[in-house]
């Protein structure tokens, strides 16, 4: 399968991140790519870097005033106080409820918090720098298929489907699953379809088409009562004005089993198929794996061929962006199962 690498991927390497009130290190770091890229380039996939600008596509899911800071956040941390070259910054403060976002703040910390939904998203020097890339990788996925390949797999990080139109989460900045389904629209794809695999709601990716039709999102994933995001993902979200009808949520209680997974995958393909979208965005997460260190379903390597073999019976035009998954050793053996489920 045609594949797409990040070759900025590992500039995005932030030290550590908050887990139970501790300073730990990143769940979500290079080594991960390097395993997917190291299992792909193994069984033979051809390997290709970007070849798309992904900024016409960043400006229908992004706004302005988000892409601005994301592109400038390392320089204001770095102009506060040029040491903070080897400090990492962390939003503490958030406009809930009765405050005001629609005012820019001057303080970084504010503007930090405004353009994020957790503390979960650690910034390094080159996050900007992999995240961009990352995005035009994703919007290079989407012309391949344009242009007439079956499938494409974007190996890429950081992933995306946590980040909304004007805020990081989740790991997550740019929303990659997001770019390659407008990148097809703007290609003449009528109807795209996004389904999201990871075991996380794709909180971000659903706001950002929660209120249109040409873009239909389903989702799999831990029942968010109990499991991140919280507060997006539940059954009762079923799109808004022109998208209503165009949103399906599907969770999971944490600790379901394969079984249980691929039933609700089933309902999800035959949603995809009711909707007879020309085109396949799969977020595809590999944290629903059984040894994955911060996510509670059962899936096993098998269970990832089957996944690909369940995607490949949709016929459509499919692009796959690697999401979540943090058993990184596991991770590259994964993707190369659900590529070769899809391709057998
Ligand atoms: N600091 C993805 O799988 N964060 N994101 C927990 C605590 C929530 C997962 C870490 C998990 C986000 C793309
Ligand atoms: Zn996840």
């Amino acid at each position: 399968m045609l594949t797409y690498l990040n070759p900025a991927q590992s500039q995005h390497a932030p030290r550590f991140e908050f887990f139970r009130g501790e300073r730990v290190p990143c769940f979500e770091g290079p080594a991960r790519a390097d395993f997917v890229e190291q299992a792909l380039r193994a069984r033979g996939h051809p390997l290709r870097t970007p070849e798309v600008d992904s900024t016409p596509q960043l400006s229908r899911i992004h706004t302005p005033r988000y892409l601005d800071f994301l592109r400038t956040a390392w320089d204001q941390w770095l102009a506060l106080d040029a040491t903070n070259a080897e400090r990492q910054p962390f939003p503490s403060v958030w406009p809930v409820r009765t405050l005001r976002s629609d005012l820019e703040p001057q303080n970084f910390t504010a503007r930090l918090g405004l353009y994020s939904m957790d503390n979960g998203s650690p910034l390094s020097a080159g996050t900007w720098a992999a995240a961009k890339t990352g995005a035009d990788a994703a919007a290079s996925a989407a012309q391949a298929l344009l242009q007439g390949e079956r499938a494409v797999f974007c190996a890429t990080r950081p992933p995306g489907h946590h980040a909304g139109p004007d805020f990081m989460g989740g790991y997550c900045f740019l929303n990659n699953a997001a770019v390659a389904a407008q990148g097809l629209r703007d290609g003449g794809a009528a109807r795209v379809a996004v389904l999201d695999v990871d075991y996380h709601h794709g909180n971000g990716t659903q706001a950002c088409f929660y209120e249109r039709a040409d873009v239909l999102f389903v989702s799999v994933h831990g029942d968010p009562r109990t499991e991140y995001p919280f507060y997006l993902g539940h059954a009762d979200e079923t799109g808004a004005g022109p998208g209503a009808g165009f949103n399906l949520n599907l969770p999971l209680p944490a600790g379901s089993s394969a079984a249980a997974w691929f039933d609700a995958l089933d309902i999800g393909c035959q949603c995809i198929r009711r909707h007879q979208a020309d085109a396949l965005v799969v977020s595809l997460g590999l944290d629903t794996f059984a040894g994955d260190p911060i996510s509670q379903f059962r899936l096993q390597r098998d269970d990832f061929t089957r996944l690909g073999a369940c995607l490949r019976r949709l016929g459509l035009p499919t692009a796959f962006i690697l999401e979540g998954g943090y058993a990184a050793a596991e991770l590259g053996e994964n993707a190369a199962q659900v590529v070769q489920g899809f391709e057998s």
